[in-house]
Protein backbone atom coordinates (compact mmCIF):
# COMPACT_ATOMS: atom_id res chain seq x y z
CA UNK A 1 0.00 0.00 0.00
CA UNK A 2 2.90 2.49 0.64
CA UNK A 3 4.24 1.35 -1.89
CA UNK A 4 1.70 1.85 -4.58
CA UNK A 5 1.30 5.73 -2.37
CA UNK A 6 4.66 6.17 -2.93
CA UNK A 7 4.49 5.49 -6.73
CA UNK A 8 2.04 7.19 -7.38
CA UNK A 9 3.14 10.33 -5.90
CA UNK A 10 6.50 10.08 -7.47
CA UNK A 11 5.23 9.40 -10.36
CA UNK A 12 2.91 13.06 -10.03
CA UNK A 13 5.85 14.37 -8.96
CA UNK A 14 7.97 13.26 -12.16
CA UNK A 15 5.08 14.71 -14.51
CA UNK A 16 4.89 18.11 -12.65
CA UNK A 17 8.41 18.77 -12.72
CA UNK A 18 9.29 17.47 -16.26
CA UNK A 19 6.89 20.65 -17.77
CA UNK A 20 9.88 22.87 -16.84
CA UNK A 21 12.50 19.93 -19.44
CA UNK A 22 9.82 18.50 -21.85
CA UNK A 23 5.96 18.91 -22.13
CA UNK A 24 6.18 15.80 -24.70
CA UNK A 25 8.77 13.86 -22.06
CA UNK A 26 6.38 14.34 -19.38
CA UNK A 27 3.24 12.15 -20.59
CA UNK A 28 5.82 9.42 -21.04
CA UNK A 29 8.56 9.29 -18.66
CA UNK A 30 9.24 6.06 -18.41
CA UNK A 31 8.24 4.13 -15.34
CA UNK A 32 10.71 4.01 -12.32
CA UNK A 33 11.73 0.74 -11.62
CA UNK A 34 12.08 -0.08 -7.89
CA UNK A 35 14.06 -3.11 -6.48
CA UNK A 36 15.32 -3.17 -2.42
CA UNK A 37 16.60 -6.85 -2.63
CA UNK A 38 20.35 -7.23 -1.77
CA UNK A 39 20.21 -10.57 -4.02
CA UNK A 40 22.62 -10.20 -7.08
CA UNK A 41 20.61 -9.91 -10.06
CA UNK A 42 22.12 -10.08 -13.18
CA UNK A 43 20.12 -8.78 -16.33
CA UNK A 44 19.98 -11.13 -19.49
CA UNK A 45 21.66 -10.38 -22.58
CA UNK A 46 20.12 -7.25 -23.88
CA UNK A 47 16.77 -7.45 -26.47
CA UNK A 48 17.39 -4.04 -27.46
CA UNK A 49 20.06 -2.01 -28.65
CA UNK A 50 23.27 -3.26 -29.50
CA UNK A 51 24.41 -6.45 -27.61
CA UNK A 52 26.66 -6.63 -25.04
CA UNK A 53 27.58 -8.75 -22.13
CA UNK A 54 26.18 -7.52 -18.49
CA UNK A 55 28.05 -7.12 -15.52
CA UNK A 56 27.31 -8.94 -12.47
CA UNK A 57 26.84 -6.03 -9.64
CA UNK A 58 27.46 -7.64 -6.07
CA UNK A 59 23.88 -7.50 -3.99
CA UNK A 60 22.87 -5.23 -6.73
CA UNK A 61 20.86 -5.02 -10.36
CA UNK A 62 21.15 -3.09 -13.50
CA UNK A 63 18.21 -0.56 -14.16
CA UNK A 64 16.01 -1.48 -16.92
CA UNK A 65 16.03 1.28 -20.04
CA UNK A 66 13.22 1.91 -22.99
CA UNK A 67 13.59 2.53 -26.26
CA UNK A 68 11.98 5.10 -27.91
CA UNK A 69 13.37 6.76 -31.53
CA UNK A 70 16.35 5.34 -30.87
CA UNK A 71 17.35 6.57 -27.77
CA UNK A 72 18.05 4.59 -24.41
CA UNK A 73 15.81 6.36 -21.50
CA UNK A 74 16.57 5.48 -17.98
CA UNK A 75 14.40 6.87 -15.04
CA UNK A 76 16.64 7.34 -11.99
CA UNK A 77 15.11 8.20 -8.33
CA UNK A 78 16.69 9.89 -6.18
CA UNK A 79 14.92 8.71 -2.61
CA UNK A 80 15.67 7.63 0.97
CA UNK A 81 16.23 3.79 1.29
CA UNK A 82 16.71 0.98 3.76
CA UNK A 83 19.58 -1.16 3.16
CA UNK A 84 20.60 -4.68 4.99
CA UNK A 85 24.31 -4.41 5.09
CA UNK A 86 24.04 -8.10 6.45
CA UNK A 87 21.63 -10.05 8.13
CA UNK A 88 21.58 -8.53 11.99
CA UNK A 89 21.74 -4.85 10.38
CA UNK A 90 20.27 -2.61 8.90
CA UNK A 91 20.81 1.32 7.65
CA UNK A 92 18.52 4.06 6.78
CA UNK A 93 20.44 5.58 3.62
CA UNK A 94 20.00 7.82 0.90
CA UNK A 95 19.99 5.90 -2.89
CA UNK A 96 18.27 5.68 -6.16
CA UNK A 97 15.45 3.32 -6.96
CA UNK A 98 15.06 1.60 -4.34
CA UNK A 99 18.60 0.93 -3.04
CA UNK A 100 22.54 1.79 -2.29
CA UNK A 101 24.46 1.99 -4.35
CA UNK A 102 21.82 2.57 -6.99
CA UNK A 103 21.14 0.31 -9.69
CA UNK A 104 23.85 -0.03 -12.06
CA UNK A 105 23.66 1.46 -15.90
CA UNK A 106 24.75 -0.29 -18.57
CA UNK A 107 25.11 1.19 -21.73
CA UNK A 108 27.48 0.56 -24.95
CA UNK A 109 29.70 3.52 -26.32
CA UNK A 110 27.96 5.37 -28.79
CA UNK A 111 24.53 5.05 -27.97
CA UNK A 112 22.46 7.64 -27.00
CA UNK A 113 21.36 7.85 -23.36
CA UNK A 114 18.87 9.88 -21.88
CA UNK A 115 18.34 9.99 -18.54
CA UNK A 116 15.23 11.22 -16.20
CA UNK A 117 16.22 12.02 -12.83
CA UNK A 118 13.58 12.76 -10.38
CA UNK A 119 14.18 14.15 -6.90
CA UNK A 120 12.16 12.64 -4.13
CA UNK A 121 14.78 13.58 -1.44
CA UNK A 122 14.15 16.39 1.22
CA UNK A 123 16.97 18.81 -0.27
CA UNK A 124 18.22 19.36 -3.53
CA UNK A 125 20.51 16.77 -5.36
CA UNK A 126 21.45 16.80 -9.34
CA UNK A 127 23.75 13.89 -10.95
CA UNK A 128 27.35 13.71 -11.63
CA UNK A 129 28.22 11.01 -14.71
CA UNK A 130 32.33 10.67 -13.30
CA UNK A 131 34.47 9.88 -15.75
CA UNK A 132 31.95 10.37 -18.74
CA UNK A 133 33.24 12.60 -21.33
CA UNK A 134 30.13 14.72 -22.20
CA UNK A 135 28.69 18.27 -22.81
CA UNK A 136 29.77 20.19 -20.04
CA UNK A 137 26.36 20.67 -19.30
CA UNK A 138 25.23 17.60 -18.99
CA UNK A 139 27.95 17.21 -15.97
CA UNK A 140 25.59 17.55 -13.40
CA UNK A 141 27.34 20.23 -11.21
CA UNK A 142 25.13 21.88 -8.92
CA UNK A 143 25.33 25.61 -9.09
CA UNK A 144 28.13 25.45 -12.18
CA UNK A 145 26.70 23.62 -14.91
CA UNK A 146 22.76 23.51 -13.91
CA UNK A 147 20.36 24.50 -11.38
CA UNK A 148 19.93 22.46 -8.76
CA UNK A 149 17.43 20.18 -8.95
CA UNK A 150 14.68 20.96 -6.35
CA UNK A 151 12.73 18.19 -4.12
CA UNK A 152 9.81 17.00 -6.14
CA UNK A 153 11.37 17.82 -9.31
CA UNK A 154 12.39 15.77 -12.72
CA UNK A 155 15.49 16.66 -14.57
CA UNK A 156 16.69 15.14 -17.81
CA UNK A 157 20.29 14.19 -19.00
CA UNK A 158 21.22 13.80 -22.55
CA UNK A 159 24.41 12.35 -24.15
CA UNK A 160 26.44 9.57 -25.99
CA UNK A 161 29.24 7.92 -24.33
CA UNK A 162 32.16 8.08 -26.74
CA UNK A 163 34.47 5.52 -25.09
CA UNK A 164 34.12 2.04 -23.28
CA UNK A 165 35.18 1.66 -19.65
CA UNK A 166 34.24 1.60 -16.09
CA UNK A 167 32.12 5.00 -14.40
CA UNK A 168 30.19 5.97 -12.11
CA UNK A 169 27.29 8.34 -10.92
CA UNK A 170 27.23 10.46 -7.50
CA UNK A 171 25.49 14.08 -6.71
CA UNK A 172 27.34 16.62 -6.97
CA UNK A 173 25.33 18.46 -4.97
CA UNK A 174 25.62 18.49 -0.72
CA UNK A 175 27.69 16.36 -1.68
CA UNK A 176 29.13 15.55 1.88
CA UNK A 177 26.00 14.66 3.07
CA UNK A 178 24.40 13.05 -0.20
CA UNK A 179 27.69 10.88 -0.78
CA UNK A 180 28.18 9.63 3.11
CA UNK A 181 24.45 8.82 2.88
CA UNK A 182 24.94 6.45 0.25
CA UNK A 183 24.17 8.08 -2.91
CA UNK A 184 26.30 6.32 -6.01
CA UNK A 185 25.75 3.81 -8.77
CA UNK A 186 28.14 2.44 -11.31
CA UNK A 187 27.80 3.15 -14.73
CA UNK A 188 29.69 0.90 -17.21
CA UNK A 189 29.75 1.49 -20.91
CA UNK A 190 30.52 -1.37 -22.95
CA UNK A 191 32.27 -1.82 -25.83
CA UNK A 192 30.38 -1.25 -29.90
CA UNK A 193 31.92 -4.69 -30.84
CA UNK A 194 31.44 -6.94 -27.67
CA UNK A 195 34.37 -9.24 -28.62
CA UNK A 196 36.20 -6.55 -27.75
CA UNK A 197 37.54 -6.66 -23.73
CA UNK A 198 35.36 -9.39 -23.68
CA UNK A 199 35.60 -11.64 -20.25
CA UNK A 200 33.60 -14.36 -19.20
CA UNK A 201 32.32 -13.02 -15.76
CA UNK A 202 32.41 -9.17 -15.13
CA UNK A 203 31.86 -8.08 -11.39
CA UNK A 204 31.71 -4.63 -9.95
CA UNK A 205 30.93 -2.79 -7.01
CA UNK A 206 31.69 0.37 -5.08
CA UNK A 207 33.47 1.28 -2.11
CA UNK A 208 31.24 3.26 0.56
CA UNK A 209 32.10 4.15 4.11
CA UNK A 210 29.68 4.80 6.60
CA UNK A 211 29.78 6.20 10.49
CA UNK A 212 26.78 4.55 12.13
CA UNK A 213 26.48 4.99 16.12
CA UNK A 214 26.28 1.04 17.25
CA UNK A 215 22.99 0.68 17.93
CA UNK A 216 21.28 3.18 15.33
CA UNK A 217 20.98 3.30 11.72
CA UNK A 218 21.10 6.70 10.07
CA UNK A 219 24.92 7.42 8.85
CA UNK A 220 26.41 10.91 10.57
CA UNK A 221 27.30 12.64 7.71
CA UNK A 222 29.03 15.36 9.26
CA UNK A 223 32.53 12.38 9.69
CA UNK A 224 35.47 13.40 8.20
CA UNK A 225 38.24 10.83 8.51
CA UNK A 226 36.49 8.43 11.23
CA UNK A 227 34.07 6.02 9.60
CA UNK A 228 33.06 2.40 11.48
CA UNK A 229 31.50 0.62 8.32
CA UNK A 230 33.69 0.14 4.94
CA UNK A 231 31.57 -1.50 2.52
CA UNK A 232 31.24 -3.34 -0.90
CA UNK A 233 27.94 -1.74 -2.42
CA UNK A 234 26.66 -0.81 0.98
CA UNK A 235 27.10 -4.41 1.96
CA UNK A 236 29.91 -5.64 4.64
CA UNK A 237 31.35 -9.33 4.88
CA UNK A 238 29.47 -11.88 5.16
CA UNK A 239 26.75 -10.25 3.93
CA UNK A 240 28.99 -9.73 0.54
CA UNK A 241 28.01 -11.80 -2.35
CA UNK A 242 31.06 -14.01 -3.78
CA UNK A 243 32.54 -13.91 -6.65
CA UNK A 244 31.74 -16.84 -8.51
CA UNK A 245 33.56 -18.28 -11.43
CA UNK A 246 34.43 -21.55 -13.76
CA UNK A 247 38.24 -22.84 -13.54
CA UNK A 248 39.71 -21.34 -16.77
CA UNK A 249 36.91 -18.57 -16.91
CA UNK A 250 38.48 -14.85 -17.31
CA UNK A 251 37.31 -12.59 -14.75
CA UNK A 252 37.04 -9.09 -14.78
CA UNK A 253 36.83 -6.82 -11.52
CA UNK A 254 35.88 -3.32 -11.39
CA UNK A 255 36.13 -0.95 -8.00
CA UNK A 256 35.04 2.47 -7.51
CA UNK A 257 36.46 4.41 -4.37
CA UNK A 258 33.78 6.60 -3.12
CA UNK A 259 35.01 6.78 -0.06
CA UNK A 260 37.45 9.37 1.50
CA UNK A 261 40.40 7.30 1.84
CA UNK A 262 41.96 4.72 -0.62
CA UNK A 263 41.68 1.19 -0.29
CA UNK A 264 44.79 -1.59 -1.32
CA UNK A 265 41.95 -4.40 -2.84
CA UNK A 266 43.98 -7.53 -2.78
CA UNK A 267 43.24 -10.75 -4.30
CA UNK A 268 44.69 -14.30 -3.01
CA UNK A 269 45.46 -16.52 -5.63
CA UNK A 270 46.17 -16.02 -9.46
CA UNK A 271 47.99 -12.61 -10.31
CA UNK A 272 46.25 -10.06 -12.16
CA UNK A 273 46.25 -7.01 -14.51
CA UNK A 274 44.76 -4.03 -14.16
CA UNK A 275 43.54 -3.61 -18.12
CA UNK A 276 41.18 -0.33 -17.07
CA UNK A 277 41.05 2.52 -15.17
CA UNK A 278 37.76 5.80 -14.99
CA UNK A 279 39.79 7.10 -18.00
CA UNK A 280 39.60 4.10 -20.53
CA UNK A 281 41.33 1.27 -21.02
CA UNK A 282 45.11 0.32 -19.74
CA UNK A 283 47.34 -0.50 -23.65
CA UNK A 284 48.51 -4.22 -22.98
CA UNK A 285 51.84 -3.04 -23.14
CA UNK A 286 51.74 -1.13 -20.07
CA UNK A 287 50.01 -3.54 -17.56
CA UNK A 288 51.64 -5.43 -15.20
CA UNK A 289 50.93 -8.75 -13.07
CA UNK A 290 50.20 -7.78 -9.40
CA UNK A 291 48.30 -9.07 -6.59
CA UNK A 292 47.29 -5.83 -4.60
CA UNK A 293 45.58 -2.60 -6.31
CA UNK A 294 45.38 0.40 -4.61
CA UNK A 295 42.25 2.38 -5.94
CA UNK A 296 42.70 5.68 -4.15
CA UNK A 297 39.56 8.20 -3.54
CA UNK A 298 37.44 8.93 -6.52
CA UNK A 299 39.28 6.34 -8.37
CA UNK A 300 37.82 3.22 -10.76
CA UNK A 301 40.01 0.26 -11.19
CA UNK A 302 39.55 -3.16 -13.43
CA UNK A 303 41.51 -5.81 -12.90
CA UNK A 304 41.34 -9.23 -15.25
CA UNK A 305 42.64 -12.41 -13.50
CA UNK A 306 42.48 -16.27 -15.20
CA UNK A 307 40.71 -18.51 -12.38
CA UNK A 308 42.42 -21.03 -10.43
CA UNK A 309 40.18 -23.24 -8.86
CA UNK A 310 39.77 -23.08 -5.01
CA UNK A 311 38.36 -20.00 -2.45
CA UNK A 312 40.11 -16.89 -2.66
CA UNK A 313 40.07 -14.87 -0.23
CA UNK A 314 39.54 -10.88 -1.96
CA UNK A 315 39.53 -8.35 0.55
CA UNK A 316 41.03 -4.73 1.43
CA UNK A 317 44.43 -4.53 2.41
CA UNK A 318 43.91 -2.01 5.57
CA UNK A 319 43.25 -4.34 8.46
CA UNK A 320 40.84 -1.74 9.90
CA UNK A 321 38.82 -2.24 6.82
CA UNK A 322 37.63 -5.80 7.61
CA UNK A 323 35.94 -5.06 10.73
CA UNK A 324 32.96 -3.84 11.63
CA UNK A 325 31.60 -0.88 14.25
CA UNK A 326 33.21 -1.45 17.65
CA UNK A 327 36.65 -1.31 16.18
CA UNK A 328 37.22 2.04 17.83
CA UNK A 329 38.88 3.48 20.64
CA UNK A 330 40.04 -0.40 22.12
CA UNK A 331 43.09 -0.22 23.68
CA UNK A 332 45.84 -1.49 22.82
CA UNK A 333 45.63 -5.08 25.55
CA UNK A 334 48.27 -7.26 23.23
CA UNK A 335 50.47 -8.74 25.35
CA UNK A 336 49.28 -7.23 28.75
CA UNK A 337 47.85 -9.38 31.42
CA UNK A 338 44.84 -7.76 32.80
CA UNK A 339 43.75 -10.39 34.49
CA UNK A 340 43.84 -8.49 37.61
CA UNK A 341 42.66 -5.83 36.15
CA UNK A 342 40.02 -7.01 34.97
CA UNK A 343 38.46 -8.23 38.28
CA UNK A 344 38.66 -5.50 40.29
CA UNK A 345 37.12 -3.67 37.31
CA UNK A 346 34.26 -6.32 37.51
CA UNK A 347 33.62 -5.03 40.74
CA UNK A 348 33.18 -1.94 39.84
CA UNK A 349 31.44 -2.81 36.40
CA UNK A 350 29.45 -6.01 36.14
CA UNK A 351 29.97 -7.93 32.56
CA UNK A 352 33.22 -6.52 32.16
CA UNK A 353 35.74 -8.55 30.17
CA UNK A 354 38.89 -7.51 29.05
CA UNK A 355 39.82 -7.94 25.68
CA UNK A 356 42.78 -8.79 23.65
CA UNK A 357 45.51 -9.67 25.53
CA UNK A 358 46.60 -12.71 22.93
CA UNK A 359 45.53 -10.60 20.32
CA UNK A 360 41.85 -10.11 19.23
CA UNK A 361 41.14 -13.07 17.37
CA UNK A 362 38.76 -14.43 20.26
CA UNK A 363 36.49 -11.70 19.27
CA UNK A 364 35.68 -13.65 16.69
CA UNK A 365 34.37 -16.52 18.28
CA UNK A 366 33.33 -14.32 21.43
CA UNK A 367 29.32 -13.89 21.65
CA UNK A 368 29.61 -10.08 23.51
CA UNK A 369 26.59 -8.81 24.06
CA UNK A 370 25.69 -6.03 21.54
CA UNK A 371 23.86 -3.27 21.02
CA UNK A 372 20.56 -3.91 18.52
CA UNK A 373 20.82 -2.99 14.84
CA UNK A 374 24.79 -3.63 15.17
CA UNK A 375 26.99 -6.41 13.43
CA UNK A 376 29.45 -7.66 15.35
CA UNK A 377 33.24 -6.52 14.67
CA UNK A 378 34.49 -9.52 13.21
CA UNK A 379 32.35 -12.66 12.23
CA UNK A 380 32.02 -14.52 9.20
CA UNK A 381 31.74 -18.63 9.29
CA UNK A 382 33.81 -20.81 7.15
CA UNK A 383 34.23 -24.70 7.38
CA UNK A 384 36.66 -24.69 9.72
CA UNK A 385 35.63 -22.10 12.38
CA UNK A 386 35.04 -18.25 12.71
CA UNK A 387 37.01 -16.09 9.67
CA UNK A 388 37.65 -13.03 11.88
CA UNK A 389 36.27 -10.61 9.22
CA UNK A 390 33.85 -8.09 8.59
CA UNK A 391 33.92 -4.74 6.21
CA UNK A 392 35.44 -5.27 2.96
CA UNK A 393 36.15 -8.84 2.23
CA UNK A 394 34.69 -11.66 0.63
CA UNK A 395 35.77 -15.22 -1.59
CA UNK A 396 36.56 -15.44 -5.49
CA UNK A 397 34.83 -18.79 -6.02
CA UNK A 398 36.07 -20.78 -8.40
CA UNK A 399 35.06 -24.31 -9.36
CA UNK A 400 35.29 -26.71 -12.59
CA UNK A 401 31.26 -27.53 -13.02
CA UNK A 402 30.39 -23.47 -12.91
CA UNK A 403 27.72 -23.02 -16.07
CA UNK A 404 27.84 -19.84 -17.72
CA UNK A 405 25.57 -17.17 -16.55
CA UNK A 406 25.47 -19.15 -13.11
CA UNK A 407 26.46 -16.88 -9.88
CA UNK A 408 25.07 -19.38 -6.92
CA UNK A 409 27.42 -19.94 -3.86
CA UNK A 410 28.47 -23.15 -4.72
CA UNK A 411 29.50 -23.86 -0.85
CA UNK A 412 33.40 -24.24 0.47
CA UNK A 413 36.16 -25.58 -1.93
CA UNK A 414 36.44 -29.24 -1.06
CA UNK A 415 40.03 -29.34 -0.49
CA UNK A 416 42.53 -32.26 -1.86
CA UNK A 417 43.67 -33.56 1.86
CA UNK A 418 47.54 -33.79 0.64
CA UNK A 419 46.77 -29.85 -0.53
CA UNK A 420 45.36 -28.61 2.63
CA UNK A 421 47.53 -27.63 5.67
CA UNK A 422 47.19 -30.27 8.42
CA UNK A 423 48.61 -30.38 11.67
CA UNK A 424 51.96 -31.67 12.14
CA UNK A 425 52.22 -35.12 14.54
CA UNK A 426 55.83 -35.69 14.43
CA UNK A 427 58.58 -34.50 16.75
CA UNK A 428 59.20 -30.97 15.96
CA UNK A 429 63.14 -30.26 15.55
CA UNK A 430 64.64 -27.17 17.23
CA UNK A 431 63.46 -24.09 14.55
CA UNK A 432 66.78 -21.99 13.94
CA UNK A 433 66.64 -18.75 15.41
CA UNK A 434 68.04 -15.32 14.60
CA UNK A 435 71.22 -14.97 17.46
CA UNK A 436 70.53 -12.27 19.75
CA UNK A 437 73.46 -10.22 21.09
CA UNK A 438 75.13 -10.60 24.03
CA UNK A 439 73.10 -8.44 26.96
CA UNK A 440 75.93 -5.65 27.37
CA UNK A 441 76.52 -4.92 23.65
CA UNK A 442 72.61 -3.49 23.96
CA UNK A 443 73.15 -0.01 22.88
CA UNK A 444 70.39 2.33 23.05
CA UNK A 445 70.44 5.69 21.22
CA UNK A 446 67.84 8.53 21.96
CA UNK A 447 68.11 11.16 19.70
CA UNK A 448 66.09 14.58 20.20
CA UNK A 449 64.49 15.85 17.52
CA UNK A 450 66.09 19.42 16.63
CA UNK A 451 63.26 19.76 14.13
CA UNK A 452 63.57 20.63 10.33
CA UNK A 453 65.87 20.55 7.25
CA UNK A 454 68.62 21.92 9.54
CA UNK A 455 69.26 18.97 11.55
CA UNK A 456 71.03 17.45 8.09
CA UNK A 457 74.42 17.59 8.85
CA UNK A 458 77.28 16.54 6.85
CA UNK A 459 81.02 16.11 8.54
CU1 LIG B 1 40.14 -0.21 2.78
Amino acid sequence: MTQRRNFLRAAGAAALGATAVDRVAAITLPEPETRSSVEMAVPPTPSTGRPFHPVATLNGWSLPWRMRDGVKEFHLVAEPVVREFAPGMTAKLWGYNGSSPGPTIEVVEGDRVRIYVTNRLPEHTTVHWHGITLPSGMDGVGGLTQPHIPPGKTFVYEFVPPRSGTHMYHPHADEMVQIAMGMMGLFIVHPKDPRQHRVDRDFAFLLAAYDIEPGSATPRPSEMTDFNLWTWNSRVFPGIDPLVARTGDRVRVRVGNLTMTNHPIHMHGPSFEVTGTDGGWVPKSARWPEVTTDVAVGQMRAFEFDAIAGDWAIHCHKAHHTMNAMGHGLPNMVGVDSQGVAERIADLIPGYMAMGETGMAEMGSMHMPIPENTLPMMSGKGPYGPMEMGGMFSVVKVRDGVKPGDYRDPGWFPHPPHLQAREFTGEVAAPARAPSPPADEKTVEVRKPDGGHGAHHHH
